[in-house]
């Protein structure tokens, strides 16, 4: 996948990208990422992004002009552009739905905003959609547009390993993970609970379904109703949509 970043802080990038699943991603040539500093599309001596509101009001609105340049410039022409991005507390909420959506795409613009927002024609002009990560204030896209791209990236083909990949089902199932232990057997006075250490697969299966349950409806009752709707809907219907995606 093609990934372009328009951002007045690149250096933010520099981490994530290298490091851990996405460093291997890009050594392997599965992602192409590119991080543009959105400056380098402003023609004063200033270098200067942001202006004041029209209509007043405190903080400053970036720019429209240095973004629109710079799709100009990397694609050729503003239609020739990618599927494109705008990381916005005023977005969608990212999910894994959307997340996968996302990773079918052959390539992606992301646009961070800063400050108080940016200019509105710019939204309206390129934005494809607007995925906000959370309800909490940030700084800006930066942060919200690396949480995107690790979350699309690990769904890349080739990106993981089959073991890796297979956590995945269980977040698909709708329910929150079953607790994990590894060795040893005791510790703090700890001790890994006994049928994990049974031998008996069937016992093991049940008890990570009642610890996944038990922790679902404690932390996220949303995500428990959900569950119970999909798979009241699957009984009813057993050759309909697999109760399992999202
Ligand atoms: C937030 O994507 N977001 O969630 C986001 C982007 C930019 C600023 C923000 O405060 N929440």
């Amino acid at each position: 996948m093609r990934l372009d970043v328009l951002t007045i802080f690149p250096g933010y990038f520099a981490g994530p990208l290298e490091t851990s699943l996405l460093g291997r991603a890009a050594e392997r040539g599965l992602v192409d990422a590119r991080v543009h500093d959105l400056r380098r599309w402003t023609h004063d001596v200033h270098r200067s992004v942001d202006d004041a509101p029209y209509g007043g009001g405190a903080g400053m609105v970036l720019k429209p002009q240095p973004f629109f340049d710079a799709v100009s410039e990397l694609y050729g022409d503003l239609d020739a552009r990618p599927r494109t991005i705008v990381l916005t507390p005023r977005g969608r909420l990212l999910d894994q739905r959307l997340v996968a959506e996302l990773a079918a795409e052959p390539a992606m613009l992301l646009l961070c905003g800063r400050y108080e927002g940016i200019d509105e024609r710019v939204h309206t002009r390129l934005a494809h959609d607007e995925v906000s990560i959370g309800d909490y204030v940030l700084a800006g896209g930066e942060a919200a547009a690396c949480v995107l791209i690790e979350a699309v990236t690990r769904l890349l083909p080739g990106v993981m390993g089959n073991a890796e990949s297979a956590t995945d089902e269980s977040f698909a199932d709708g329910l929150l993970e079953h607790p994990q232990y590894t060795r040893p057997p005791e510790i703090e006075g700890l001790a890994v609970p006994e049928v994990l250490r049974s031998g008996d697969h069937g016992a093991v299966e049940a008890w990570r379904h009642e610890q996944a349950l038990a922790r679902t409806a404690e932390v996220r009752p949303d995500l428990l109703a959900r569950w119970r709707e999909r798979r009241a809907a699957a009984r009813q219907d057993p050759m309909g949509e697999d109760p399992r995606v999202d």
